[in-house]
């Protein structure tokens, strides 16, 4: 067993920077990692005792349904494997037909995306190059698996204590609590994306914003997978109208993304693709 105390401190400060609900000074006591499931109910009692002045009883009873999922695990586990080679191959790979597709939703959604560059300054280029490369358009759907089993798993397990999945079980919590979503029930990719631009929970409390009215959706509506993904870029230091090219301070942001260098390097030179 090793305790996160690190972690956590590190993951308060980053909740508290994102204007999200501070972690408990406690959790560094009570907050554990494991490697396989055997203490995962134990694990789940504690985190359920600790946040239960935080959260509705309604909201934490959702952490019973859950199991420590070996299919994450094994998939976490599995991952580097997938940006691999030269950036040529993956360039290829990734950004194979998305080009013309996103032409085609620039202009049958120009009314958001027009919307998004005038409010955050964002170019349509790059939300649909992110858009694109996440999910196809929302047509990739893979083997979806349920949300908050995924995040509480990667919270759970040792490998992950140095990417902060605790404060992203924290942040799918909160967002089970207000209401938005029930993320026991709704699906994503194994490390618990939501939404077409696959945010995670932590990034759905930044930047989610409702496009076309009816609320929030970010699994359905393309306004509003739009709009949501223009206010990430721009909550994270977007600069309107700035080249972002590598060594741009816009590069900085695309950087934040994702971590893996050749997915940095795929979004601007797509983005340009799309621009033509
Ligand atoms: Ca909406």
């Amino acid at each position: 067993m090793q305790f996160k105390r690190a972690m956590l401190v590190l993951a308060t400060a980053g909740l508290m920077l994102a204007g999200l609900p501070a972690l408990k000074s406690i959790d560094a006591e009570a907050a554990f990692c494991h490697n396989d499931g055997s203490r995962f109910d134990e694990w789940r009692r504690v985190i359920k005792s600790e946040y239960k002045g935080q959260f509705k009883r309604s909201t934490l009873s959702k952490l019973d349904k859950v199991k420590y999922s070996t299919k994450v695990i094994r998939l976490d586990r599995g991952n580097k494997k997938s940006f691999k080679g030269t950036f040529e191959s993956f360039y290829k790979r990734r950004s194979n037909g998305v080009a013309p597709i996103a032409r085609r939703k620039i202009k049958q959604y120009k009314q958001y995306f027009d919307k998004a560059e005038r409010q955050y300054g964002v170019p349509p280029e790059l939300i649909a190059a992110i858009w694109g490369l996440e999910t196809a358009f929302g047509t990739y759907k893979g083997k979806p698996l349920p949300i908050l089993e995924s995040v509480a798993t990667l919270a759970y397990d040792c490998r992950r204590s140095e990417s902060l999945f605790f404060p992203e079980l924290i942040a799918a919590l909160t967002i089970i609590d207000r209401g938005d979503i029930d993320l026991h029930k709704a699906r994503g990719a194994w490390a618990g994306e939501i939404g077409q631009t696959q945010f995670l929970a932590s990034r759905y409390l930044q930047a989610a914003v409702d496009y076309d009215g009816g609320g929030v959706d970010v699994f359905n509506s393309a306004p509003d997978v739009i709009g949501s993904t223009a206010k990430w870029f721009a909550v994270n230091g977007w600069k309107r109208g700035g080249d972002y090219s590598e060594g741009s301070s816009n590069y900085r942001v695309i950087m934040q993304w994702n971590r893996a260098t050749l997915y940095q390097k795929t979004i601007p030179k797509l983005a340009k693709e799309i621009r033509g």
